[in-house]
């Protein structure tokens, strides 16, 4: 029978498929079009005849292809590529004498939380790995309204007014002409805009370093970034900055591991937190507050209002009032990730904003790009970024508005209820008050920067000299790639002569990187201070942390089971994960002829995806690696990024063919277990400094 004149069964769960003729039998609910009309056959178009034309009345076909061409939406301008999960704020230590805020009031009390982690200059299809800020925006739905803070991973920001960010954004993204790099910081037009802009100079010794290529989202801490301000129920107000602590600890990948990783997996950090999150270990931070007064504000040598410079936390410590934790991946990327709107006009009574004119401009894009995103101006509707608590308001209609308010009451004042009506909403005596300006009253309008923006560099070398000799040789390594792709050589020369107002030693050495000699400095607008170092801001002062770390577990036919079960219950106590990797995905026959499956082959998990490593091997088999490419790349670069190695003897052969000499970072197995998993979040760098 030919599927146009097919009925549709009476059993619903019955559905056409192949080639009209035959069906597959499954749970699940009835097929529909959009409308609710039940579908016959999902296969087959309806044609005039069976080698016949494609009919127009085709409404099935129709709408299939109709909803599926217009399936994309435009990609964030910037921070495109990211991802998300769903979980929950949990008040820790309640501030009422601070703030106000509902969340903020009781210990104990939780919200729902949805945070999107991304990088900022790739488009959605770039890579995880980039050398990038990262973006934080954590969405938290109050019983006051949803507060979002939509931060970085880095406290600091390269402009310092609005005006700017177009310019800035144009200057890094692909270049305008040709199209590329992707996701790069590495070219002419990003250097010579900041070297141009030296307000940019302290975010891009962040850029430089570490921290712009995060092991995990997990592992990054996120900050506010703006000063914000608390205001507590008597109207008192005082100035705060916002800082989320990765309870995993900081961690970076090294910038050759970065480079592997995105060919190896493009995907590896959304990977991580997606698998961290289906298997249980769900990524927790804490989140702290910096709390201030405007005397102390007015005591510091920098301005609390510009957004390029931080308050280091040995001046103002940090209290720890709550804790995020995400406990749900999503279950639709689109439409909870992608339709995600983050504004941060979202704030609730007992927060207020500042006068920081960056904050200022972002609180209007935002809405106004979720807008030419989105399509509506009711994208406060979609379910991600509706509030969780009752919502009324006089606003209607407007493009796909789903609400259907009953009455007339759609403007205020009204006296519908004197009439037995309903009147609508009213405002409350508890709604959210607007605290007065910390500007002078009597204020000119001016397009001017503020005298006290004009110091530009103290921060950045405070940023520099905090950080150990091996964090500071990564950042010379950073300007010196980076430079050594700007072809417009006066670019390179005004980098470096920007460089020496942050650290002489650092602009020499990058210099002799790229063969340049060292140009005059560029004259500052103020000069420099030499501000206390801050280790916070160093990542390899910081506590390490095994918990959420990986090992890559590499085994052959005929090894030892028992010391593979060493090894990994050694990482389970410790709270890491193993994967294993056999040569082939099928797995081994271990030494008592086991079968033992693999979670990765070779080929397809470099040890750059890995924390540490283990070799687990018989003789035949190290021996048999010994001719095998991928194999040895895992050894050589394990050690080359300076990974703790554990081994049983055999793997000697493997070694030796790869060139590497076994130092003190080798742990035999079983007995060096523990203190390999011990060293999954450490690094061996005096490698480095042997040139390996
Ligand atoms: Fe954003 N930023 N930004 N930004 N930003 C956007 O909004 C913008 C800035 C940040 O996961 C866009 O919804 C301006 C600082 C994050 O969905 C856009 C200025 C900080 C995200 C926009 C800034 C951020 C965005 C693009 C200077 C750290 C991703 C898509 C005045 C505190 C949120 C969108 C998500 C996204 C504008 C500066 C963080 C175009 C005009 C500073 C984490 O509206």
């Amino acid at each position: 029978m030919p599927a146009m004149t097919k009925k549709p069964s009476d059993d619903r769960s019955e559905i056409p498929f192949g080639t009209g003729g035959e069906t597959q039998q499954r749970g699940g609910p009835v097929l529909t079009t959009n409308h609710g009309v039940p579908i016959s056959d999902n296969q087959n178009a309806l044609k005039a005849g069976a080698r016949g034309p494609t009919l127009l009345e085709d409404f099935v076909l129709r709408e299939k292809i109709f909803h599926f061409d217009h399936e994309r939406i435009p990609e964030r301008i910037v921070h495109a590529r990211g991802s998300g999960a769903h979980g929950f704020f949990e008040c820790t230590t309640p501030i009422p004498d601070l703030s106000r805020a509902s969340l903020f009031a009781k210990k104990g009390a939780k919200v729902p939380a949805f945070v999107r982690f991304s990088t900022v200059a790739g488009s959605k299809g770039s890579k995880d790995t980039p050398r990038d800020v990262r973006g934080f925006a954590v969405k938290l739905y109050t019983d006051e309204g949803n507060w979002d803070l939509v931060g970085n991973n880095i406290p600091v920001f390269f402009i310092q007014d609005a005006m700017k960010f177009p310019d800035l954004v144009h200057a890094v993204k692909p270049e305008a002409d040709r199209g590329f790099p992707q996701a790069a910081s590495a070219h002419d037009t990003f250097w010579d805009f900041v070297s141009l802009m030296p307000e940019s100079m302290h975010t891009v010794m962040w850029a430089m370093s570490d921290r712009a290529i995060p092991r995990s989202f997990r592992m990054m801490e996120g900050f506010g970034v703006h000063t914000f301000r608390l205001v507590n129920a008597a109207g008192d107000w005082c100035f705060v900055k916002f800082h989320w602590k990765p309870k995993l600890g900081v961690q970076s990948t090294t910038w050759d591991e970065a480079v592997k990783i995105s060919g190896a997996d493009p995907d590896y950090l959304r990977r991580d937190l997606h698998d961290a999150i289906e298997n249980g270990d769900y990524p927790e931070w804490e989140l702290g507050i910096q709390v201030f007064d405007q005397a102390t504000a007015d005591s510091f040598p920098y301005d609390i209002l510009d957004a390029t410079k931080l308050i280091p936390e040995e001046v103002v410590p940090v209290k720890i009032i709550g804790r995020l934790v995400l406990d749900r991946n999503p279950n639709n990327f689109f439409a909870e990730t992608e339709q995600a709107a983050f504004l941060p006009t979202n704030i609730v009574p007992g927060i207020d904003f500042s006068d920081d004119p960056l904050l200022q401009g972002r609180l209007f894009s935002y809405m106004d790009t979720q807008k030419s995103r989105l399509g509506t101006t009711n994208f406060h509707q979609i379910p991600i970024n509706a509030p969780r608590c009752p919502m009324h308001n006089f606003q209607r209609d407007g493009m796909m508005q789903t609400m259907v308010p009953k009455g007339r009451a759609n403007y205020e004042p009204n006296s519908l209820a004197e009439a037995g009506e309903d009147g609508g909403p009213r405002a409350s005596d508890q709604g959210f008050i607007t605290l007065a300006s910390i500007a002078e009253p009597a204020a000119e309008k001016q397009r001017i920067r503020a005298d006290s923006f004009a110091d530009h560099f103290s921060q950045a070398r405070m940023f520099y000299v905090s950080q150990t000799e091996v964090e500071q040789g990564h950042m010379a390594d950073a300007l010196i790639f980076e430079l050594s792709k700007v072809k417009l050589e006066h670019v390179r020369g005004r980098v470096l002569g920007q460089l020496r107002n942050v650290d002489e030693g650092l602009a020499a050495k990058v210099a002799n990187g790229l063969a340049l000699d060292l140009p005059p400095a560029v004259a500052p607008a103020r000069e420099p201070l030499d501000l206390d170092a801050s280790d916070a801001l160093s990542i390899l002062k910081k506590p390490p942390v095994v918990k959420g770390r990986t090992l890559g577990l590499l085994v052959t036919d005929g090894a030892d089971e028992a010391i593979i079960k060493a090894v990994t219950e050694a990482a389970r106590k410790a709270g890491a994960t193993v994967k294993i990797i056999a040569p082939k995905v099928g797995g081994v026959k271990t030494k008592a002829g086991k079968i033992l499956a693999a979670d990765e082959m070779i080929g397809g998990a470099p040890s750059v995806l890995f924390d540490a490593v283990a070799l687990v091997m018989s003789k035949t088999g190290a021996d048999a690696l010994t001719g095998d490419k991928a194999a040895l790349d895992f050894v050589s670069d394990a050690f080359a990024h300076c990974k703790a190695i554990g081994n049983t003897p055999e793997a000697a052969a493997l070694f030796a063919k790869a060139g590497i000499k076994p130092d003190d970072w080798f742990f035999g197995l079983p007995q060096g277990a523990d203190r390999l998993i011990q060293k999954l979040p450490e690094r061996n760098w005096v490698r480095e400094k042997k040139g390996m």
